[in-house]
């Protein structure tokens, strides 16, 4: 009797390990990061345990477990390790036993001891780890979790579960998730359904930007995930599922600025950052522009947020987008005096009209 043999294909799928790159060309700390800028990414900021074991199959698919690597990271004048951006270091630091030593003060994955952290010459030349960076701060976490363990997981990592407040923090949160090689994967954001509701971590109601797949929610279950059959579209699903997820910055990437100008110069200061006059689309974004405002000592003090009037009378964002929905204008208001949109604080930081020309201090988010 014949043997009946069965060829085995060995397929051997190789990908880079999810938007992460690796540059085999050594290059002092100041030249790798420049090159990964020159590539549209910065050099990766290892910033937990999930991203760094990313980083480590990386390297080993790489034969480079011998090699040294640059990461994001360095010494300010203060003695604080910090990103590019100036940013402190979270608390995820996984330094060799004895590091920092003081022998350099820039940020290495140090291949002698496993590729643990430590601190040396800025002007030595390694190979170095590239990463996609989302405007709006939001982080992908690939180990597949059930919601309740990923917001735990974001909440360990100083974040939350990302809240998808506009159609721009939607695009951002795709970006991140086909820049990593998720684009055909659900993954979990922040929601969770109460009552007739649908709630943030906080318990703040998701309102105005509701971007459900037809059909959906159609009580298949309590939490909100991006549905990748329908293009990412919101779905509610059994939460005890395990997904990839996406974690945001509390704050929404939204930033105080303090110097004050008039609304045209306030929106060119924040793209001179690389961002947008911020926009208030629902009571969560409120809450958070408000609460940055109280933190930094400005209670008592008028903001610029985008929105102004257009030719035709109707209120428009910096993209042009007509302003609905989600309206807190104070009570009287507008009273047409004025065409831009500012968060009045003798009314609690509401929406009033006002002369453009007046300087304030501005709200900036992150543009797209
Ligand atoms: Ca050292
Ligand atoms: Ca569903
Ligand atoms: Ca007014």
């Amino acid at each position: 009797m014949k043997m009946l043999v069965i060829s085995t294909v060995l397929i051997l799928l190789y990908r880079t390990p999810f938007g992460l790159e690796l540059f085999q060309d050594a290059l002092s700390h100041g030249d790798a990061q420049a090159s990964c800028e020159a590539n549209g990414m910065s050099l990766v900021i290892d910033s937990n345990a999930d991203i760094h074991s990313a980083i480590l199959s990386l390297l080993s698919s790489n034969g480079l477990d011998s090699t040294d690597i640059w990461i994001n990271g360095e010494q300010d004048s203060s003695g604080t390790w910090v990103d590019n951006n100036g940013n402190a270091l979270g608390s995820y630091q996984p330094w060799e036993d004895g590091e920092p030593n003081g022998s350099g003060a820039c940020l290495q994955l140090w291949a002698y001891v496993g590729h643990k952290w430590d601190d040396t010459p800025c002007s030595v030349t390694k190979p170095y780890v590239c990463d996609y960076i989302s405007p709006f701060g939001f982080q992908l976490f690939r180990e597949a979790k059930s919601h309740s363990d990923a917001q735990a997981t974001c909440v360990d990592n100083g974040m939350s579960l990302a809240i998808d407040t506009s159609r721009h923090t939607h695009s951002a949160i795709l970006s991140l998730l086909d820049n990593n090689g998720y684009g055909g994967t659900d993954a979990w954001i922040n929601g969770n359904q109460d009552g007739s509701k649908w709630v943030t971590s906080d318990g703040d109601e998701l309102t105005c930007y509701l971007p459900w797949q037809d059909g959906e929610p159609n009580g298949s279950g309590t939490c909100l995930q991006l549905w990748a059959a329908v293009g990412h579209k919101w779905d509610d699903t059994p939460c005890s599922i395990t997904k990839p997820f996406v974690c945001g910055p509390t704050d929404l990437g939204f930033r105080l600025f303090e110097d004050t100008r008039g609304k045209d110069d306030a929106q060119a200061s924040c793209e001179a950052h690389g961002m947008t006059l911020a926009i208030d689309t629902s009571p969560i974004t409120h809450k958070v522009i408000d609460g940055l405002l109280h933190d930094n000592g400005y209670a008592n003090t008028d903001a610029w947020i985008s929105g102004q009037q257009d030719g035709s009378g109707a209120w428009v964002d910096n993209y042009g987008d007509e302003l609905t929905c989600y309206l807190p204008w104070t009570s009287g208001e507008p009273n047409g005096s004025g065409a831009c949109l500012q968060l009045w604080a003798e009314r609690d930081h509401d929406w009033d009209d006002t002369p453009c020309s007046i300087t304030k201090p501005y709200v900036c988010e992150p543009a797209e």
